[in-house]
């Protein structure tokens, strides 16, 4: 039987997951994770984040990630799998971050000595030391250039799938290339996480994906290919700096001779990353239209595979290209597990006592609420953070853990109504799915079926799942997306929570008061959205 390895690289830590697989049957035969701040603390990040920036500023550490990348793939070739078996390795990645090479890395990353960490030998190929992340909400001012330079928020939306946001990396790319010229000549190619992470497993430049493509402002999602009025409009010279975009099932190369002397690993087939949403869409089995995932990580986030890419026109969401090759709309929201730790650690709690106060107070919190932007916020355009609290006594630390965590779940489903999906089930995943507490709110909230999975990180399965999928491809093999997933994803539900019916009738006239608090706190806020006409 092959193994098939999937990666993630979020914004907090690195996982691993390995399955063993043939046409009968899909097993997960290998899981690990290790947070950044933990395992390589010389890198001094906070939460994955490089502290110390100015407001509004996250930039993380390219190297961190090489580095973290070897640690993992050392601890797989300790692990006593057989890897002369591994078949092939795709990986999923934080979104949206950009990682600047200079010319020199095409030879580099062919030519790694397999005594040395990768760190070493590749600080020398980076043309900006740092990469900025999707935690960023400090360019603006580049949206609006890029808004005016491709003809208006309408079109930038219809054509890549998002207006233009802060985080995307065209507005990053933008900003590098107003405040460090010569930075941005010396770049040879801006890979993104996942594609940066991808070449250095197969030691030359791999191409970036649709999936995670369309989170740059700069792909049209129709044609899958660079969109240059976008292009144009970001950086002089950008065309040539980006790398190829093709499907995500496409074979990078082969396991460089690197992981090979350093590690022991076999010439395993290379598949192109993704990003982490559409890794979770796979890994979530969100194979056809109807039903719609939830990640609580790091970000909170709502996705749901579309046929046909249905824009968002009030500009809150994107239509990002999927790894099935359809789309999916997604809609992120900043404040997401932080946030959740922010009211934890506020009132000195652990993650059991923060259960026990969901399961202490009553379903709509006796009117009282919160508007959680402790952070800047994506969804809605929030610049300036800045909690409101209504009804909460400053010691009443349950009432403020069930006050989050309403919150969360009222914007969730407020602010999906645009991809226009009945959701009826919803498949919960990342880190804080497994508190059950959390998903008996999201089924009231939103009146459906919740389903909690065994494995908690649906990025790395779908990654996993993905270099199955490509592997069978690339041998010739007719395997569908729901052959895929069918027989994985399905015994890893572990448990489902139907909605309370009066609870749920109690949300929905709550949301309208929420949905009431946020427009009115927004009209005080300096926000920026664009007008949709
Ligand atoms: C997606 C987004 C986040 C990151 C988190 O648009 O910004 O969900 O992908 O890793």
């Amino acid at each position: 039987m092959s193994l098939y390895l999937g990666l993630d690289s979020s914004t907090q830590s690195l996982t691993a997951i390995v399955l063993e697989a043939d046409r009968a049957a899909t097993r997960v035969v290998y899981e690990h994770a290790f947070a950044f701040d933990e395992a390589l603390p010389a890198y001094g990040t906070r939460h994955g984040v490089i502290p110390g920036g100015e407001t509004g500023v996250a930039v993380s550490s390219p190297l961190l990630w090489a580095d973290a990348l070897d640690l993992m793939m050392a601890k797989i070739a300790a692990s006593g799998l057989d890897l002369s078996r591994l078949a092939a390795i795709a990986g999923s990645a934080q979104q949206h971050g950009s990682v600047y090479l200079n010319a020199s890395a095409a030879s580099v990353l062919g030519r790694l000595h397999p005594d040395r960490v990768p760190s070493a030998q590749l600080a020398g190929c980076l043309s900006r030391a740092v990469s900025p992340i999707w935690m960023d909400a400090s360019t603006s001012r580049e949206c609006a250039e890029i808004t005016d330079g491709a003809g208006g928020a309408l079109a930038l939306a219809e054509r890549t799938g998002s207006r233009a946001f802060e985080r995307f990396t065209g507005p990053q790319i933008r900003k590098f290339f107003k405040q460090q010229p010569e930075g941005y000549a010396a770049t040879d190619r801006v890979h993104l996480v996942s594609s940066f992470l991808a070449s250095l497993l197969a030691g030359r430049h791999a191409p970036i994906d649709p999936g995670d493509g369309s989170g740059m402002n700069l792909m049209e999602l129709a044609t899958k290919a660079w969109w240059p009025p976008a292009v144009d409009a970001t950086a002089p010279g950008l065309a040539a700096k980006l790398p190829d975009l093709a499907p995500s099932w496409t074979i990078a190369g082969t396991l460089s001779p690197y992981w090979q002397a350093r590690h022991g690993f076999p010439p395993a087939r290379v598949v192109v990353w993704s990003g982490d949403n559409p890794c979770s869409l796979v890994g979530t089995g969100l194979v056809r239209e109807g039903v719609a995932a939830i990640s609580l990580g790091t970000s909170d986030t709502i996705f749901s595979l579309m046929r046909e890419p249905r824009v968002d026109r009030t500009f809150t969401g994107h239509v990002f290209g999927a790894p099935t090759g359809d789309f999916m709309g997604l809609t992120v929201f900043a404040n997401g597990s932080i946030a959740r730790e922010r009211v934890r650690d506020q009132f000195g709690l652990t993650w059991s006592d923060f259960s026990a106060a969901l399961a202490a107070t009553p379903p709509g919190n006796d009117g009282r609420m919160m508007l959680p932007w402790f952070d800047p916020e994506i969804t809605p355009l929030v610049l300036q953070p800045g909690v409101r609290r209504f009804g909460l006594a400053p010691d009443a630390g349950a009432a403020h853990v069930r006050a989050i965590v309403e919150a969360q779940m009222m914007a969730l489903a407020l602010h999906a109504q645009w991809m226009q999906v009945e959701v009826t089930t919803i498949h919960a995943t990342g880190g804080a799915s497994a508190n059950r507490d959390i998903l008996r709110v999201m089924a009231d909230v939103f009146g459906a079926e919740v389903c909690q999975f065994e494995v908690g990180n649906s990025a790395c399965l779908g990654a996993a799942l993905r270099a199955r999928h490509a592997d069978a491809i690339a041998r010739g093999e007719r395997l569908t997306w729901d052959e895929v997933v069918a027989g994985v994803v399905e015994p890893m539900i572990s448990f489902r929570l139907q909605p309370n019916r009066d609870h749920h009738a109690l949300y929905e006239t709550l949301m309208r008061v929420y949905a009431a608090r946020e427009a009115e706190a927004l009209a005080n806020v300096e926000c920026g959205l664009p007008n949709a006409e």
